[in-house]
């Protein structure tokens, strides 16, 4: 299967590197990295070690190929869909954090969307090297909910990867899930500069569980079945199975870069207004990152 993988930070790289010991595999992302994977192959550390060859590029227009994988940041996509429509795919499938991105991709592209979930663990420490942090799991689906045989098709690929693939029936559940766990555990961590492990414990605990429980609501409010306790048996099965991981959003404030905080709390404040519903944590939350955001002249 030829694969192109929009977004070659740490979890695109990951993915598209595991992929890579099965399938023809191209990373799009920035230099040095894509310079060191073309020159030299990308390295793979930690719980999932290997080294694979891909090819590795900057430029992703008019490509073709069997599956492009989207991981670029939430805030990137529109720009991702874009370049995505001057090449030929047989599908797209987003494993990005946020709600929406799909419908941001589908809106620009004739092929089928796909809407997916990945809880591996990456950073990438250096030009062509990642560190597994956590063997998760991919989960795909239609992405708007139902039986998909191509998404059938896409997971047998996966699995003859290596990568541990499930298919949802329910996406739009999923992608509401992952979004209550993602408001609970990224900015925490990013503000309070702590692994994942630690929104299990007070006092900051009860900021995660109170975003992940508002997120939760405002899913209800949209006509998406996910109930209080679903959504933080989730958040504390997700925290400590990643425990000792740095949060996507903590990375970005170590390294200086505009964060997700849009795509998730801030995407909650906002489909709670439209609804008039209060989120008071998730707002606090928002405005907490926002303004470091702005301080450092990223926003
Ligand atoms: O998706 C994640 C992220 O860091 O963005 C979680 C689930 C919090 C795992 O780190």
């Amino acid at each position: 299967m030829e694969i192109v993988v929009f977004g070659a930070g740490s979890l695109g790289s990951l993915v598209g590197g595991l992929l890579a010991r099965e399938h023809a595999v191209t990373l799009v992302g920035r230099d040095p990295h894509a310079e060191t994977v073309r020159e030299t192959g990308l390295e793979l550390v930690g719980e999932c070690e290997a080294t694979v060859e891909p090819d590795a590029t900057t430029d992703a227009r008019n490509v073709q190929a069997d599956l492009a994988i989207v991981t670029v940041k939430a805030a990137d996509t529109a720009a991702a869909a874009e370049t995505l429509a001057t090449g030929s795919y047989d599908a797209v499938l987003s494993l990005q954090n946020g709600v929406g991105n799909e419908e941001t991709l589908a809106s620009a592209l004739e092929c089928p969307v796909l809407a997916g979930t990945a809880s591996y663990g990456a950073v990438l420490e250096a030009p062509g090297r990642v560190r597994c942090t956590g063997v998760g799991e991919i989960v795909l689906g239609a992405r708007t909910g139902g039986p998909s045989d191509r998404a059938d098709r896409i997971a047998a690929q996966f699995a003859a990867a290596g990568l541990e693939t499930t298919v949802d029936d329910d996406m739009p559940r999923r992608l509401w899930e992952k979004l209550a766990v993602n408001a609970g555990i990224n900015p925490v961590t990013a503000l309070a500069d702590v692994d994942n492990g630690a929104v299990l414990e007070s006092p900051v605990d009860d900021l995660a569980r109170g975003a992940a429980r508002e997120t939760a609501r405002v899913a209800r409010a949209c006509d998406v079945g996910l109930s209080n306790r679903e959504a933080l048996a989730a958040l504390a099965s997700v925290a400590s199975e990643t425990a000792a991981n740095t949060s996507s959003m903590r990375q970005d404030v170590l390294a200086e870069r505009r964060t997700e905080i849009d795509a998730i709390n801030g995407y909650v404040v906002d489909r709670a207004a439209e609804r008039g519903l209060e989120v008071p944590t998730n707002r606090l939350l928002t405005s907490l990152v926002r303004t470091w955001e702005r301080g450092r002249g990223l926003r």
